[in-house]
């Protein structure tokens, strides 16, 4: 399976998007006829939705932090957080997603670019916080004690997302990038393949059909997570022992 990995493979990057959680019943932005939970993402997603919409977007947002609270990591989670455990080399994690599987999972070290739905954020006081599980536009801010400024912790569309520094530095020196369960539609993270190529690295995707950038990597796996990102990190793992 990973024959093409010469050894001496020493720092991994690893992208991770909504395929990877997707068998752990959370729904993928673009696999449901383009409507996430029924909404465009453009819609609910973006900077100023929350100034014209506030209600509907914390509504949207404590829907989804409940239906973390009834999923579980799968067995992609679980292979990923045991290769970050066991694998001699460095290993850093950059995910997409907002929920907290790989948390879950047992991951120690996860950047999440986009944000965190277990996070909120006031925009008074610009304190970070533990997100309460429901909260609206009245609800008063823990830390300053204002109301109608509380946000969930993610990055919309039009905002940067968090870690771009440290994420470049190690795309830069990575030897391999691993992208999973992603549709290379979102940038920057769609670009981070074309960084990790440009600067030396082994390019490998998984993902259940092709993303929008999948011509631009060494090596494509075409199946579901559970199954084929298992097989990918043990085929590694065993591949650096020997
Ligand atoms: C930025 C938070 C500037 C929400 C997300 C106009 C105005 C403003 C910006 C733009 C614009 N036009 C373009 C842009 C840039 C924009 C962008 O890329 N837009 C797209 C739509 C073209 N990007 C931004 O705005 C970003 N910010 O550009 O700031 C800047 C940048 C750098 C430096 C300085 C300034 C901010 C983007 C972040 C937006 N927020 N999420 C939330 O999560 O609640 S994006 C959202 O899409 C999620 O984070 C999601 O993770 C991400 C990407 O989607 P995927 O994870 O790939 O999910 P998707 O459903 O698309 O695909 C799933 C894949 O898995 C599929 O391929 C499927 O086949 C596969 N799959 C499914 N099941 C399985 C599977 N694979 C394996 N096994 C399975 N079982």
């Amino acid at each position: 399976m990973t024959d093409f990995l010469e050894k001496g493979i020493d720092r991994i990057a690893i992208l991770t998007g909504a395929g990877v959680s997707a068998e752990s019943g959370l729904n993928t932005f673009r696999d449901s006829g383009g409507l996430w939970e029924g909404y465009d993402p453009l819609d609910i997603a973006t900077v100023g939705v929350l100034d014209s919409n506030r209600d509907m977007v914390l509504d949207f947002y404590n829907s989804r932090r409940s239906q973390l609270n009834d999923c579980l990591p799968n067995p992609s989670h679980l292979a990923i957080s045991n290769f970050q455990n066991n694998f001699s080399g460095h290993v850093f994690l950059i995910t997409q997603n907002v929920d907290d599987l790989h948390e879950r999972a047992g991951s120690s070290q996860v950047l999440h670019m986009h944000g965190s739905l277990r996070s909120m954020r006031c925009d008074y006081c610009s304190e970070e916080m533990d997100a309460i599980q429901k909260f609206e536009k009245s609800t008063a801010c823990p830390s300053c004690g204002k109301a109608g400024k509380l946000r969930p912790d993610i990055v919309f569309f039009g905002e940067v997302p968090k870690g771009l520094d440290e994420i470049y530095i190690e795309i830069r020196s990575a030897d391999l990038f691993v992208s999973i369960g992603t549709s290379g539609v979102v940038y920057p993270a769609a670009g981070f393949v074309a960084h990790a190529r440009d600067n030396g690295a082994i390019c490998v995707e998984i993902n259940k059909e092709k993303s929008e950038v999948t011509n631009l990597f060494d090596i494509s796996y075409s199946g579901l997570a559970t199954e084929e990102v298992p097989r990918f990190f043990s085929s590694l793992l065993l591949k650096n022992k020997i």
